[in-house]
């Protein structure tokens, strides 16, 4: 009877440990398949980011291509706030083409990588949604004098 009982248990153990290594192998294939792709792929972000309340504009304005000409990017140094006013759109204005080009390589994890491709044709534009804090030092290709900044913060509440 003792013996028996001693078998009884020593089954349960087994069983537990099966149960134990099958939940645990579910576990790990469900983290690989589902959590880990989900990760890796673009972030969550917050509506209230994707669509801030105001539109912040910058000017390249006319005679931007002058090296003499003091003023380029217009507003030349912007602060940002999440949510708030965080879409930025440049705006070429003037009869030469221009960049939006950062000093030093910068990605936004949704929006990808920062600066225009290729040039900004006079009249057109180049937009961009930050959705993370970041602090950016950014020219003009054909023009390095032509400098701007972004810096852009969380909200404070
Ligand atoms: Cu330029």
């Amino acid at each position: 009877m003792k013996l028996l009982s001693q078998t009884t248990s020593g089954h349960a153990y087994g069983i537990t440990i099966i149960t134990l290594v099958v939940g645990l192998s579910v576990g790990i294939g469900y983290y690989q398949m589902f959590y880990l792709p989900e990760q890796s792929a673009k972030p969550a972000v917050d509506e209230h980011i994707l669509h801030p309340t105001f539109v912040t504009d910058i000017k390249m304005i006319p005679g931007s291509a002058l090296e003499t000409q003091q003023d380029n990017f217009v507003p030349k140094l912007v602060n940002l706030q999440l949510g708030v006013d965080n879409h930025v759109i440049w705006t070429n204005t003037d009869e030469v083409a221009h960049t939006v080009t950062p000093d030093t390589s910068t990605e936004d994890s949704f929006s990808g990588i920062f600066g225009s491709t290729g040039v900004i044709l006079p009249g057109k534009t180049y937009e961009f949604v930050f959705t993370e804090d970041h602090e950016i030092d950014y020219h003009c290709t054909p023009h390095p004098w032509m400098t701007g900044k972004i810096i852009i913060t969380k909200q404070r509440f």
